[in-house]
């Protein structure tokens, strides 16, 4: 155990702060390169690169500064050596739901370890507790650790183990599950999810968090409570994802799985449904329910089909932007594609020839819009109708990445049987509230 005060600092940048005997936790300046940086010592994990000081800033974020020649450190105040004390464990009220929280990893199921300074995961039932003790007087809660993943990492194996975990639960007859999860690709994970588990008995609630728990501006314990008490307590059973409806904490948004996307890289209230509404919300310990198409709470309709095969390609088109890309693509494997094309469904007509060769040899094409609100209808313009008579599929109002997501899940649930048209019927079939056939206002939420 490293009793300098100074855990995993090394060579000259150790020495740098010993002469300035500085400690962790301590509050010091470093000037480099002509800057200033102020900021709380913090440790950094051995095996780092010895070079560099960790520093958190006082707006939360942690700054890695390299040490070179020059770089000066000067000791602002003694700190108290930063430790994650772990408060007393809540009681347990045993007539509660009981609900599970799976953690696949990201940003919410972490706090910063004093002794990296680096944020990791802090998922045991105790963690979670001690962290957020309002979770006890909502919910019988045990924790499960599936991943330990920036969701960024994620694979469509995950996705799988993702199924295969919250089927398990289901069967085990818990009242609700909670996957705490990365946001980046939190949107994908909730439409795979509600491919494999039709009509679950029990709400499944994807929750992550924009800025961690040591910060305090974090989200983590507002999204945490909102979505704990929707596993426990809504009348539905659905796929969704709870985060911030807006920058203050009092309102969190509850979104069909098939119909959220982030779309803000930081922002709190990053999430929104896109061509629907948010099905709920959940404010002052209250969860309002607004949709009407919801999928009740204990019915027995319940399917798991958590088979994905990711031998499908989104492909986001650019004008100049090649045909040539879709044949590289097919022989290399990939059996159908989703193409995210501009306006009402269109690419450049240098495509039409490209498409209809694939289609006639049984490769799927489906079309969606960049635009993200709104459907595609490509009987319009010339270029639609000729995309048309190539044998493109448009998705009405389904999100591209929605789109991809249930081409890998019809591909890996059906794909070694499913002709050509087969797949065009389950594309367009309404599977999990993610296309629909009759044309909306511009909603959002
Ligand atoms: N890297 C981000 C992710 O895992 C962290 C987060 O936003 O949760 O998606």
């Amino acid at each position: 155990m490293d009793t300098s005060g100074l855990q995993g600092y090394s060579g000259t940048t150790k020495e740098l702060l010993e002469r300035e005997n500085v400690r962790i936790g301590d509050e010091i300046e470093v000037i480099s390169n002509g800057k200033r940086y102020r900021g709380i010592l913090m440790a950094r994990y051995e095996l780092s690169d010895p070079n560099y000081i960790t520093l958190k800033l006082h707006n939360g974020y942690n700054i890695g500064i390299r040490v070179t020649k020059g770089v000066r450190v000067f000791k602002i105040s003694a700190g108290v050596k930063p430790a994650f004390v772990r408060p007393p464990k809540p009681q347990i009220l045993s007539d509660l739901p009981s609900v599970i929280i799976v953690s696949t990893g990201g940003t919410i199921a972490s706090r910063v370890e004093y002794r990296t300074g680096a944020v990791r995961p802090a998922l045991n039932a105790d963690d979670l507790l001690a962290i957020v003790p309002e979770l006890a007087g909502i919910a019988r809660i045990d924790t499960e650790i599936l991943y330990n993943v920036w969701s960024e990492n994620i694979q469509v194996q995950h996705w799988i183990g993702m199924a295969e975990a919250v089927d398990r639960l289901i069967r085990k007859n818990v009242d609700g599950v909670v996957l705490t999860h990365g946001t980046d690709t939190m949107g994908y994970t909730a439409a795979a999810l509600s491919f494999a588990l039709q009509k679950p008995p029990v709400p499944v609630v994807l929750v992550g968090a924009q800025r961690s728990s040591d910060r305090p501006s974090s989200d983590a314990t507002t999204n945490l409570i909102a979505a704990v008490a929707t596993a426990a307590k809504a009348p539905f059973g659905e796929v969704v994802v709870a985060m911030h409806k807006w920058h203050s904490d009092d309102v969190i948004a509850l979104h069909r799985g098939t119909r959220v996307v982030k779309l803000h890289t930081s922002s709190r209230d990053a999430f929104h449904s896109v061509n629907s509404r948010p099905i709920a919300y959940y404010q002052h310990g209250e969860l309002r329910v607004i949709a009407d198409d919801l999928n009740p709470r204990g019915s027995n309709e319940y399917i798991c089909k958590p088979k994905f095969d990711a031998r499908a390609f989104l492909i986001k088109f650019f004008p100049s932007m090649k045909p040539d890309i879709l044949n590289i693509l097919a022989d290399i494997g990939i059996k159908g594609f989703v193409i995210e094309g501009t306006g009402l469904g269109h690419v450049s007509s240098n495509w039409v020839p490209v498409i209809k060769e694939l289609t006639e040899i049984g490769v799927f094409v489906g079309m969606t819009s960049q635009c993200k609100f709104g459907r595609v209808n490509m009987n319009v313009y010339d270029s639609g109708r000729d995309l048309l008579r190539a044998g493109v599929v448009p998705l009405d109002d389904m999100l591209a990445e929605v789109a991809l997501v249930k081409l890998m899940w019809i591909l890996g649930n059906f794909g070694d049987r499913a002709e050509l048209e087969d797949i065009k019927e389950l594309m367009l079939m309404n599977v999990a509230g993610e296309i629909r056939s009759r044309t909306l206002p511009n909603v959002g939420g």
